[in-house]
């Protein structure tokens, strides 16, 4: 059925061609739902990645190493007060060796996620030089670019991981209002957490930043994120549906379709262009895939290796055991919807120009520049 809708067409069309949109328009386009308008919405975000990207895909391995937290999130399955379920801490060997087995495989970038542990975060200086020390040799070991997910950190430590040659900083607001944040991230400063994001910038690193849905959000929350994310400007966004977790204040939550997520990483794709967005095998697993490159995702992340004891985060164990989050699995995938992996010199020089353009815009901004 073609659709006469005038102001839907000429909006995508202005975001095509590079023109900027304000918060009106952006949620406006949020609020799509039917198959028609969010068809138009979904093909205009695809070509747009085609114009940065290619046909080319990028893989994230996930590796959750620990799974201890000091916080309390209100959506999250490792927070504090959960008891109902059994923690784990992998040793540095056993890291390395999880780290090396998903580089043989293929992926192009190993995040390195935990929770706020308070063996790493609580004993000031040690705990964070050996984690500075490990994502180092992670990154060492593997020739991969490396991501670290640790919660907040110290200016200090963030300035050892960029020693360190750790290329990405992921620390997602989950929204950017103030009074959601402060229900969802419970005692955690806001302030705090948008200022590490900074930090990691000055020092050179690339930043994502993430957010839920289902979580109580209004359209105007979404685009406003989005809005802050254009301005900093983010390196990777993305956006997670919210995944209800028995043993948290929220198990009771009713989840909510994908839909959403799908016209967010559109609408993400069509006003931050350029920037990496995830389609996460954490949501809905190998079977979420298809629609969210349709969106116009262009990396594929949560890549776990079987046989390890590694978790996920918004699914704990969804494919992981049944190897459905390995990319034999992916790229069948990837072939259907016309796309195809890209190499690791391509990911590596997609993130060495990322960071040549972020250091000469600092510098024309006179923030500070990179110095390593
Ligand atoms: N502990 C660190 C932190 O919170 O920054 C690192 C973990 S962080 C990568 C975990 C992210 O997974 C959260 O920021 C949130 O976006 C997402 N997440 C956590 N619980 C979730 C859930 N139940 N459903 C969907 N996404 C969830
Ligand atoms: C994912 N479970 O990619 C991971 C995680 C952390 N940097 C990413 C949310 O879906
Ligand atoms: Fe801890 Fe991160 Fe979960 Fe919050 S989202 S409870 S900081 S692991």
């Amino acid at each position: 059925m073609p659709v006469k809708d005038k102001k839907l067409v000429s909006l995508l069309e202005l975001l095509e061609n590079g023109g900027s949109v304000g918060e009106p328009d952006i949620r406006y386009l949020l609020d799509l739902s039917d198959p028609a308008r969010t068809g138009l919405l979904f093909d205009a975000a695809t070509r747009v990645r085609a114009r940065y990207f290619g046909n080319r895909i990028f893989f994230y391995g996930f590796l959750y190493f620990s799974t201890y937290c000091r916080n309390n999130c209100l959506f999250c399955q490792y927070r504090r007060d959960n008891t109902g379920f059994a923690r784990y801490r992998k040793s540095p060997e056993q890291i390395l060796a999880a780290a090396g087995e998903m580089a043989d495989s293929g992926v192009h970038l190993i995040d390195l996620t935990m929770g706020e542990d308070p063996v790493w975060h609580g004993q000031g200086d040690a705990g964070f030089d050996q984690l500075a020390a490990l994502a180092g040799e992670v990154r060492r070991s593997t020739g991969l670019p490396v991501m670290i997910s640790p919660g907040v950190l110290p200016d200090t430590v963030l300035a050892r991981l960029a020693d360190e040659g750790v290329q990405w900083y992921a620390c997602y607001q989950e929204t950017h209002n103030r009074e959601l944040y402060a229900r969802l991230r419970q005692d955690q400063d806001y302030n705090l957490r948008w200022a590490a994001k900074q930090s990691a910038r000055s020092l050179g690193m690339l930043v994502e930043e993430g957010l839920l849905t289902g979580v109580g959000e209004s359209l105007a929350d979404i685009a406003q994120s989005i809005i802050r994310m254009r301005e900093f400007p983010m390196d990777q966004a993305r956006v997670m549906t919210f995944v209800p977790q028995a043993g948290t204040p929220m198990s009771g939550t009713v989840p909510q379709d994908n839909l959403r997520e799908l016209v967010i990483i559109a609408v993400m794709r069509l006003v931050l262009q350029d920037c990496l967005i995830p389609a996460s095998l954490d949501v809905d697993g190998l079977d979420g895939l298809e629609a969210r490159l349709a969106a116009g995702a262009n990396v594929v992340t949560s890549i776990v290796p079987p046989a390890q004891g590694l978790a996920g985060v918004a699914n704990h164990s969804l494919d992981i055991e049944a190897s459905r989050r390995t990319l034999d699995h992916v790229l069948p995938v990837l072939k259907k919807g016309g796309l195809e992996g890209a190499s690791a010199g391509e990911y590596q020089s997609w993130v060495a120009s990322r960071r040549e353009s972020q250091v000469s815009q600092q510098e024309n901004t006179g923030e500070p520049a990179y110095a390593g």
